[in-house]
């Protein structure tokens, strides 16, 4: 299979409220999507790079620029463009895994396409349907929250995942708890917190969280084990784990008990199922990440929650948490779970008109 075409295309989609996290605010979002042509199919990948480099090093018009000029001159220098063949070339790029995911992505969907596999089929999915959880931004009143969660638990949602900063910790996890008892519920800080905040932290064992998510910066794996020991909540990262090595690192230094995967921050989906594969062998639990995606990604992102070590509900959320239209069919919540799309591919294409309408840039290669 050889790549004929490449279409990277910006397009804008408000979301339906702000999401606010301890890194900025999010309401409009600007989203890539590359699409290539190979073999007379197509493949589609999402770029979950935000706009500006506040979660990782990556920034979406970084991106663009690395795809263009590094790493789709590279794929054209291979004799057969498979998705798993762009590996060693894409490792001689340093860092840009989004970028490199997005593209990865779009190769291996129109090749499964091609092939006629579903994603969950050739990832190893074993469910038809994954529970879904909601992450929660950052309020600005404890009310606003409480609706918030009110409604996401009406609508089924399995878990909930709530933002968190130094000064919005401890009273709205309280607030959350004792309004809403038992529910699944977890945090998480974007490395809001220095080690010098141990016992603050601890202050949140009380409330039975499933874990506390990246609490340290991305580079503190020493830190995280450190601070492991002095809290009860179970850590999981998310920034840090940007391999499976990386997560085999931080699992042997005690640095992570539970473990977010989001394919783009660790390079695409193979590396995701090996870091995926990497905890099941160690006994460490995983969970699917969100980077607010729309359709494209979230198909994707859905397929590999359905793979066996997936055990807790991911940030796997319906498109109208995010996205009045979204540019694919929407997804939808049915008692709590997402349905596993089973057509080749991601499974799912976006809508034309739909796409038209939202497209703000594209650029052909
Ligand atoms: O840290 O998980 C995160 C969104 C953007 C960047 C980082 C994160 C998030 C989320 C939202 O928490 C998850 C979702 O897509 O629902
Ligand atoms: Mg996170």
């Amino acid at each position: 299979m050889k790549v004929e075409r490449v279409e990277l295309r910006r397009i804008g989609l408000p979301l339906v409220g702000v999401f606010r996290t301890s890194f900025g605010v999010e309401r409009d979002r600007d989203i890539l999507l590359v699409r290539v042509e190979a073999g007379g199919v197509e493949g589609w990948g999402e770029c979950v790079a935000l706009p500006r480099p506040v979660y990782s090093s990556e920034y979406l018009d970084g991106a663009v620029e690395v795809i263009r000029r590094f790493l789709l001159p590279a794929v054209r220098s291979l004799p057969q463009h498979r998705a798993h063949a762009v590996e060693p070339v894409f490792a001689k790029v340093k860092g840009h895994p989004m970028a490199k995911a997005a593209l990865q992505t779009a190769l291996l969907d129109a090749e499964l396409r091609a092939a006629g596999t579903s994603f969950a089929g050739y990832l190893g999915g074993v469910r038809e349907a994954v529970p879904a959880g909601v992450s929660v931004g950052i309020m600005d009143s404890i009310g606003e929250l409480l609706d918030a969660v009110d409604g996401f638990v009406e609508q089924g949602y399995q878990r909930i995942k709530l933002k968190i900063e130094p000064g919005w910790d401890v009273e709205p996890v309280r607030a959350v708890r004792e309004r809403f008892g038992d529910i699944l519920l977890q945090v998480d800080a974007n490395t809001a917190y220095t080690l010098a905040d141990a016992r603050h932290l601890a202050r949140l064992d009380p409330f039975d969280l499933l874990l506390l998510e990246q609490p340290l910066p991305e580079d503190d794996l020493r830190g995280h084990a450190e601070l492991a020991r002095r809290v009860r909540t179970p850590i999981c990262l998310d920034e840090s784990i940007t391999s499976a090595k990386s997560a085999a690192d931080a699992i042997a230094m005690g640095a992570t008990s539970v473990v977010n995967i989001k394919p783009g921050r660790v390079g695409g989906y193979l590396e995701a199922r090996r870091v995926h594969d990497v905890c099941a062998a160690h006994g460490v639990p995983v969970w699917c990440g969100g980077m607010l995606e729309s359709g494209i990604g979230r198909a994707a992102n859905v397929a590999l929650a359905a793979l066996p070590n997936f055990t807790l509900p991911g940030d796997t959320s319906a498109s109208d948490r995010y996205y009045a239209r979204d540019v694919t069919e929407p997804f939808v919540l049915e008692n709590g779970q997402v349905r596993v799309p089973d057509g080749p591919g991601i499974g799912v294409l976006p809508d034309p008109d739909v796409l038209a309408e939202v497209t703000t840039s594209v650029i052909r290669l």
